[in-house]
């Protein structure tokens, strides 16, 4: 891996994964290492939130199946504002199945997720076939994959030797498993770059009731050499503050950064 304090631009000029090579370029070109997660249930407003945020992030971040509206409206409006703003979208889907189950999860039904998200996740659960599985569908289309090496949320139990084996597994895919949700830097191998996307993130508030734990973006991006903070209520939860609360965590993602590569 890169040495925790290279730019992402040194990292994008030698990556050999195409989508955390794409992620980087536009990291370091928009100077951001912003992802909103925009959990709304309703299509107008998410389209609001991303359209307000769109020019402090590098990723949006969605949960497709909690939008009640859903239609290929939206992600051909989210599609268009991908390319206005320049960011990446990532389907937080979370897959968890056999490879031929999550193949068809991610290319069909009413989401048809592989034809307009750049980026999804998956669990290690299932073993390597879930990899094969979405691999088969999103490496012709040029999508990449992030595996849940570890959770923000109390008692999560990807941890240890999960976490271990998580890794191991990106590694035999390193063609399309671009890197990994998790809560910090994942290995230290010159020979590997694995970015890790890492949400709990917030500034006010130190968790929720059910279980969510929040670091500062400092804590995440300084000190546990993560790549990219993940914001959602930090956001939208105050749905007349978009703009400005986007602009501060940017602002607060990149010194952390900044303060990092010194
Ligand atoms: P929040 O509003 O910033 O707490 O939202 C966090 C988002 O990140 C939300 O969409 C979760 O589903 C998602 N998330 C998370 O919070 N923690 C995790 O470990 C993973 C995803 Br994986």
């Amino acid at each position: 891996m890169a040495p925790k304090n290279a730019t992402y631009a040194a990292r994008a000029k030698v990556h050999k994964n195409p989508l955390a090579k794409q992620l980087l370029e536009l990291m370091e070109r928009k100077k951001t290492n912003l992802s909103i997660s925009v959990d709304v249930t309703s299509s107008e407003e998410l389209l609001r939130i991303v359209d307000q945020a769109g020019p402090h992030i590098c990723v949006v971040k969605t949960h497709i199946d909690i939008v009640e509206d859903f239609s290929q409206d939206l992600v051909e409006k989210l599609t268009a504002l991908s390319k206005k703003h320049d960011f990446l979208i990532f389907e937080d889907r979370k897959f968890a199945d056999i490879g031929n189950t999550v193949s068809l999860q991610y290319s069909s039904g009413v989401y048809k997720i592989a034809s307009w998200a750049h980026i999804t996740n998956a669990h290690a659960v299932p073993g390597d076939g879930v990899v094969a599985g979405l691999k088969k569908v999103g490496q012709p289309v040029g999508r990449g994959l992030l595996m849940l090496a570890e959770m923000s949320s109390a008692g999560s139990l990807a941890t240890g030797s999960y976490t271990t084996a998580t890794v191991e597994m990106a590694r035999r895919h390193q063609d399309f498993v671009m890197g990994f949700i998790a809560q910090r830097r994942m290995s230290e191998r010159d020979d590997e770059d694995f970015l890790v996307l890492t949400p709990g993130v917030q500034m006010e508030s130190k968790g929720d009731a059910m279980g969510q734990q929040y670091r500062t973006p400092q804590q995440v991006i300084e000190k546990d050499g993560c790549d990219v903070i993940i914001v959602g209520r930090g956001i939208y939860g105050q749905p007349d503050k978009i703009e400005e609360t986007s602009r501060m965590y940017r602002a607060a993602g990149w010194e952390a950064y900044q303060r990092r590569c010194t």
